[in-house]
């Protein structure tokens, strides 16, 4: 029997945030994302590319090649989201200007194939208000499905209460907030710029594996015990280090290093979040996040552009897993948590 198969970290974008991003990759920023950023946008050279797709074009492409591809495949549904860094890189009035016009567009796209395309909604996290109201119109007058935030802005996390009415808006509407990477923070610069580091390759998980940590650490679930949190890429090793999180936290918490929270790490970490394994296709890897996490908090991913659509199809077909679990991974959990309705049977 066919499973139904919705992919859950699928990167997309428009030209007037590409354009931006070019601006971006030739001015003055100091920060890691210029060097991926400069690849993509800055097509000088050919552009960033992997398995014959050119990042940008991928990106910019829904209902070409990209459907096509889902077709050929049997990929039912992309949740789409503007890919990394999003807004986050730009002054404020123009992240909240890109943040508005990319939901717009972006959900367009879903009410045109609403079998076929869900997504998750910008906001700039710059200014924590208008962005709640913009949460707030993504979910009740666009229709989108939940919400993506790429990792810091302007090197600060979301365990800031400053950032709280973001998160309060999140735990309203009772919708997910992905936090999807960008390039590690200002003050991780100087052992990530050498070798690739700052990139998919290992400053991405290092930079949102630090940010949940952070999170957790900082008592965010006390305030907001409902919310929860997706995290890609097998949850950027946060799960194989829940054990040692626990131990360390409670003895840093008894001598007075670390804030007293309510609950444990693990506890935090069962309730408030969920993982996708986005760009990690070993069975391995995967059958320890579900037999630690639950099944139920675990779904499928691909990364497309970044990573090809065929090879992660051919991952999670052959996982060697039960029926009732390759149904939570493809599409059951992706239902739930991000408002999907499921089909008819
Ligand atoms: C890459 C990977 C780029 C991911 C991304 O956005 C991205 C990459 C610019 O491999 O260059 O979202 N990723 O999620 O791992
Ligand atoms: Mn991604």
């Amino acid at each position: 029997m066919k499973v139904r198969k919705i992919a859950t970290e699928e990167a997309w974008s428009i030209p007037e945030v590409a354009a931006e991003l070019k601006k971006v990759s030739n001015g003055p920023s100091q920060s890691l994302d210029k060097l991926l950023v400069r690849g993509i946008y800055d097509q000088e050279g050919g552009g960033a590319r992997y398995a014959g797709v050119n990042f940008l074009d991928g990106l910019l492409d829904a209902e070409g090649m990209r459907l096509k591809q889902m077709d050929e495949l049997g990929i039912d549904m992309h949740l789409l989201a503007l890919t990394a860094p999003g807004v986050q890189m730009f002054d404020a009035d123009t992240a909240m200007e890109l943040a508005i016009l990319s939901n717009d567009i972006l959900s367009d796209l879903c009410r045109k194939y609403p079998l076929r395309f869900a997504s998750l909604a910008s906001f700039a996290p710059h200014s924590p208000k208008r962005a709640a109201k913009e949460m707030e119109r993504a979910i009740n007058e666009l229709g989108m499905n939940g919400f993506m935030i790429n990792s810091h802005t302007y090197d600060e996390y979301l365990d800031d209460p400053k950032f709280w009415p973001i998160l309060e808006a999140a735990e309203a509407l009772d919708r997910c907030i992905y936090i999807h990477p960008r390039a590690a923070s200002y003050g991780f610069k100087g052992p990530l710029q050498d070798y690739g580091m700052d990139s998919a390759m290992w400053g991405y998980g290092m930079e949102v594996g630090t940010h949940a940590v952070r999170m957790m650490a900082g008592g965010v679930f006390d305030a907001f015990p409902k919310l929860k949190i997706c995290i890609g890429h097998m949850g950027e090793a946060v799960p194989f280090w829940l054990w040692r999180l626990n131990f360390m936290n409670t003895r840093s918490q008894k001598a007075g290093r670390s804030r007293k929270t309510k609950r444990s790490m693990a506890e935090y970490f069962q309730d408030n979040f969920v993982i996708t394994n986005s760009g990690v296709e070993d069975n391995l890897a995967l059958r320890y996040a579900i037999d630690k996490l639950g099944i139920d908090n675990v779904m499928w991913a691909i990364d497309y552009p970044y990573q090809p659509m065929k090879p992660s199809v051919d991952f999670i077909d052959n996982f060697p897993c039960t029926d009732s679990e390759r149904h939570a991974l493809c599409h059951g959990n992706a239902e739930r948590i991000f408002h999907i309705a499921p089909l008819a049977d």
